[in-house]
C-alpha cells in the first residue's frame, strides 16, 4: 500500500497513524502540492492533485481521508476497525468525526485565505468566521471527551482525528484569534502522542 502526501498535512497523517495502530505495512510517497514535479505526479493519482492519495496492494486508487479510512476498516475488520460497529457507537463516533473534520478543513480554508490570495483580497470577516468555526467545532468534541480516550476506555478513529487535528491547528493558528479552550484534547494529544503511532507521524510544518 502507499500513501501519497507529507505528514504535515493533517489529512495525511490521520491515514499514516491509523495504518500503524492497525500494524499494516505501507510506503510513504511525500508528494507535496507546492511543488509542479510532484503535483503533477500527484495528479495521476487524484484527478483533484489533493492529498491524501493512497493506492492499495490491488493497485486501486482511494483519495479523500474518510473513503481511505473506510477501506482501511474494512481490510482490518470489524474486531480491530477504529470506527465501533455497534450501531450507536457508530453514529456517535461519526458524529464526532464530522465535528472535527469539520474543524480541520475551516482551518485548511483559513490557512488558504491568507496563503493563496493578494493581501488586499483577504476578506476579514470570512477569515474570522473561519477561526471561529474551528473553534467552536474543536470545543464542542472538548465538551463531550471521556478519559483516558475520547469515548472512554477504548480508542476509536474520533481520538486519531482529534490528536492530528489539534497538533496541526496549533501549528498555524495565529495568536491573535480567540484561543481554543480545550484542555481534554491538549491532554489527549499529550497522552497520544507518547505512543509510536502518532509521534512517528509528527511533522512540524515547512520541514
Ligand atoms: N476532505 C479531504 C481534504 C484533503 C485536503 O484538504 N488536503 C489538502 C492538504 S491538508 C490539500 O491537498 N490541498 C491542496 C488543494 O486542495 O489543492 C480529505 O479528507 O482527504
Amino acid at each position: 500500500m502507499i500513501l501519497y502526501g507529507s505528514y504535515t498535512s493533517p489529512f495525511v497523517r490521520r491515514i499514516a497513524t491509523t495504518l500503524k495502530l492497525y500494524d499494516l505495512e505501507f510506503t510513504n510517497i511525500e508528494l507535496k502540492t507546492s511543488n509542479a514535479a510532484q503535483l503533477s505526479e500527484l495528479r495521476s493519482k487524484n484527478p483533484l492533485g489533493r492529498v491524501p492519495a493512497f493506492e492499495t496492494d490491488a493497485g486501486a486508487l482511494l483519495i479523500d481521508s474518510i473513503a481511505i479510512l473506510d477501506y482501511l476498516d474494512r481490510l482490518v475488520g470489524i474486531k480491530k476497525s477504529l470506527i465501533p460497529s455497534d450501531f450507536e457507537q457508530r453514529t456517535t463516533v461519526m458524529t464526532q468525526i464530522g465535528i472535527l473534520n469539520g474543524a480541520m478543513e475551516k482551518t485548511v480554508s483559513a490557512v488558504y485565505e491568507v496563503e493563496k490570495r493578494p493581501e488586499d483580497k483577504i476578506h476579514q470577516p470570512w477569515l474570522d468566521q473561519l477561526h471561529q468555526q474551528t473553534k467552536d467545532g474543536m470545543e464542542a468534541v472538548d465538551n463531550l471527551a471521556m478519559t483516558p480516550w475520547i469515548n472512554g476506555e477504548k480508542i476509536t478513529q474520533a481520538d486519531v482525528s482529534a490528536v492530528v487535528f489539534l497538533d496541526a491547528i496549533k501549528q498555524v493558528r495565529p495568536n491573535d484569534v480567540p484561543a481554543i479552550e480545550c484542555p481534554k484534547l491538549v491532554a489527549l494529544s499529550m497522552r497520544a502522542n507518547s505512543m509510536s503511532a502518532f509521534s512517528d507521524t509528527y511533522k512540524v510544518r515547512g520541514h
